[in-house]
């Protein structure tokens, strides 16, 4: 692995023992001298992407990271391209949010191949070469499903009789899709009355939330609950509910996942039912791994971010000081 000179490296070290320090910080290192961290991003679809691309860009500032972030709109051909530019350009380190799982192992090797360690954010990678990469930092996209469902488990306990439920999907072949999904339907899976009766790729945006249950609402006016796989579709569906006469949190109950500022208000509000978190700002703990790859620091293979669920009541009291 190409490692920056040895003054670099204890710059580094310094600075990120010392940040938690103060007064003597060692120097910072300046935007010359800075680790080179070449950042491929999914795009600009939800909230807690533009949460998250601003938790990375001011963590890099704070670290003294040279950050070149490409945004790749939601094409894995822009990411594809963008990490081999990143090779090119000779970067200390890579790091990406995966738009979907499969399809990484050869741009990764070449990678390798160059001798620049990589870091997978948010979004896992599918692959059977565990060497392809150095960390995964993100969320348990399974647990974040699990947590809806145990919840509807819990609302619906004393209930007898059919409850239909209509699944806003993420993106087609995204870990967050395909794990929440999973996570979802294992906590329903002893329920009989809990049924999912539909399901369909919303985008992880408010315009396809909007579009998928305008959509359903025609096929089934019978639906009882949403699980939409984020607060942007779930804020889509809310419209399209809405359009029909019925009352989104009271007719039809609606949750999501992420915990972004407009689903917390929805939910305080009662347009949703419970909010399950994903933590988007990931840029400090990702600055922390990249200071530790490139001064040649053991890091663990995998990094789980803290996140919990919100029902109306804590909602109201997380918001006036929510970050994002
Ligand atoms: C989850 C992240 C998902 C969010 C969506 O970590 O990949 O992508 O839940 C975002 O809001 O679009
Ligand atoms: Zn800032």
């Amino acid at each position: 692995m190409r490692r920056p000179p040895t003054f670099l490296a204890l710059v580094l070290v310094g600075l990120l023992t010392a940040c938690g320090g103060g007064e003597d910080a060692a120097p910072r290192t300046t935007p010359e001298n800075g680790v080179r961290l070449g950042f491929s991003q999914v795009g600009a679809e939800s909230a807690w992407r533009l949460a998250n691309t601003q938790s990375i860009e001011h963590a890099a500032t704070n670290a003294g990271v040279r950050l070149d972030l490409r945004v790749a709109d939601g094409k894995q051909e822009n990411q594809t391209a963008a990490i081999r530019d990143f090779i090119s350009q000779k970067v200390d380190i890579i790091a990406f949010s995966p738009v979907v799982e499969s399809g990484w192992d050869k741009v990764l090797q070449e990678a390798k191949d160059a001798d620049i360690p990589v870091i997978v954010t948010d979004r896992m990678v599918d692959t059977t070469d565990t060497s392809l990469f150095t960390t995964m930092l993100g969320s348990d996209f399974t647990a974040e499903g699990r947590k809806a469902g145990e919840w509807l488990v819990e609302h619906y306990r004393d209930f007898n009789g059919a409850v239909r439920i209509a699944e806003i999907a993420g993106t087609t072949g995204s870990a967050p899709a395909n794990q929440r999904r999973a996570g979802f339907a294992d906590a329903i899976k002893d329920d009989p009355d809990l049924q999912v009766i539909v399901s369909r790729d919303g985008g992880f945006t408010r315009a396809g939330g909007e579009q998928v249950m305008a959509g359903f609402l025609q096929q089934h006016p019978d639906i009882d609950v949403v699980f939409a796989h984020n607060d942007d579709e779930g804020l889509g569906a809310v419209k399209a509910i809405e359009a029909v006469g019925k009352r989104p949190g009271q007719d039809i109950k609606i949750i999501t996942v992420d915990a972004s500022r407009d689903g917390l208000t929805a939910l305080a509000e009662g347009r949703l039912n419970y909010v399950i978190e994903c933590n988007p700002l990931l840029g400090p703990q990702l600055m922390e791994l990249v200071g530790k790859v490139t001064t040649g620091q053991t890091i663990p293979r995998r990094v789980v971010v803290d996140e919990t669920a919100f029902d109306r009541e804590a909602a109201k009291a997380v918001l006036p000081n929510r970050q994002y």
